[in-house]
């Protein structure tokens, strides 16, 4: 119970911030776009984002949170771009109980329109996880909304769900980003590379973007561009940025 008053008054204060962590293209070897990235300190310590957006799924505060994030990432992105600087895209990731809500594509429009952004800027990441066993019917509709209102649709941790090539028929999908644990071991493993390399062709079959997430070395950069990727993110490119300064730094400000 503690820490869900403690998460619900950071809610409130506006104590849940946002990092941006880069997506570079690798074939050109410039910025493509940013991931925004939740971030809250609780007792002296970051908790993972996916703890806290489980608790507050859990507390009914889902979509407030979802909504509050969305609005940080507007908001920093927004601000880059009006300091004359070019961001390129900026990635959202989704909860669940934002999907489930009906009037999510109105709210997330709203909220863009606020800032002065086009949906066409924005990808919105969804994970696998969240869409399996659960009213695919109905999410199915939401993500039909969001994309056509001219929203970008990215399958996050693609490969790890139990029904990842379905969903690219069931959903309008318009990228896929490769799950972290392919990319670990994609030098060492044969079996890994394998992998990662088809589903690199099956996104340039299906004319979708992908994005190989993870990057921790030269080697595996090395490996991405070879096996034709365009989009990767990684500490071995760029972090999480999380103040103003270090994002315009990132993108060639002062
Ligand atoms: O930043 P970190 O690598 O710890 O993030 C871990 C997980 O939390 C990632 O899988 C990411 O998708 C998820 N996550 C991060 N930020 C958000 C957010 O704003 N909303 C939701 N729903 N998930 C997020
Ligand atoms: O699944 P999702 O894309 O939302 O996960 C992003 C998470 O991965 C963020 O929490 C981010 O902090 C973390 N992350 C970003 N780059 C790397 C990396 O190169 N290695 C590892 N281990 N984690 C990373
Ligand atoms: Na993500």
């Amino acid at each position: 119970a503690e820490v869900k008053t403690a998460l619900a008054e950071a809610l409130l204060a506006g104590n849940i911030s946002v990092a941006l962590q880069p997506i570079v293209n690798i074939s050109t070897g410039r910025h493509h776009g940013f991931e925004s990235l939740a971030r809250w300190n609780w007792q002296g310590e970051d908790m993972p984002p996916f703890e806290f957006v489980a608790i507050a799924e859990d507390a009914g505060m889902g979509l407030a949170l979802g909504q509050e994030l969305f609005e940080k990432s507007c908001q920093s992105f927004a601000a880059l771009e009006h300091g004359g600087l070019c961001a390129g895209t900026l990635s959202v990731n989704l909860g669940l109980a934002q999907l489930k809500c009906d009037n999510l594509p109105a709210m997330l429009h709203e909220s863009l329109v606020r800032h002065g952004l086009t949906p066409d800027r924005l990808v919105l990441e969804i994970t696998e996880t969240v869409l399996i066993d659960r009213s695919a019917y109905q999410i199915g509709k939401t993500l039909e909304s969001l994309h056509d209102l001219g929203f970008q649709l990215s399958l996050d941790d693609f490969g790890t769900g139990f029904a990842s090539l379905t969903h690219l028929r069931q959903f309008p999908v318009t990228g896929v980003k490769i799950d972290r644990s392919f990319i670990t071991r994609v030098t060492t493993s044969h079996q890994d590379a394998v992998i990662v390399e088809t589903m690199i062709n099956l996104a340039k079959g299906l004319g979708i973007s992908i994005v190989a997430e993870g990057v921790e070395d030269e080697r595996q950069l090395a490996f991405l561009k070879g096996a034709g990727c365009t989009y990767a993110q990684g500490y071995f490119l760029a972090p999480p940025l999380r103040d103003a300064a270090s994002q315009r730094a990132w993108l060639g400000g002062w």
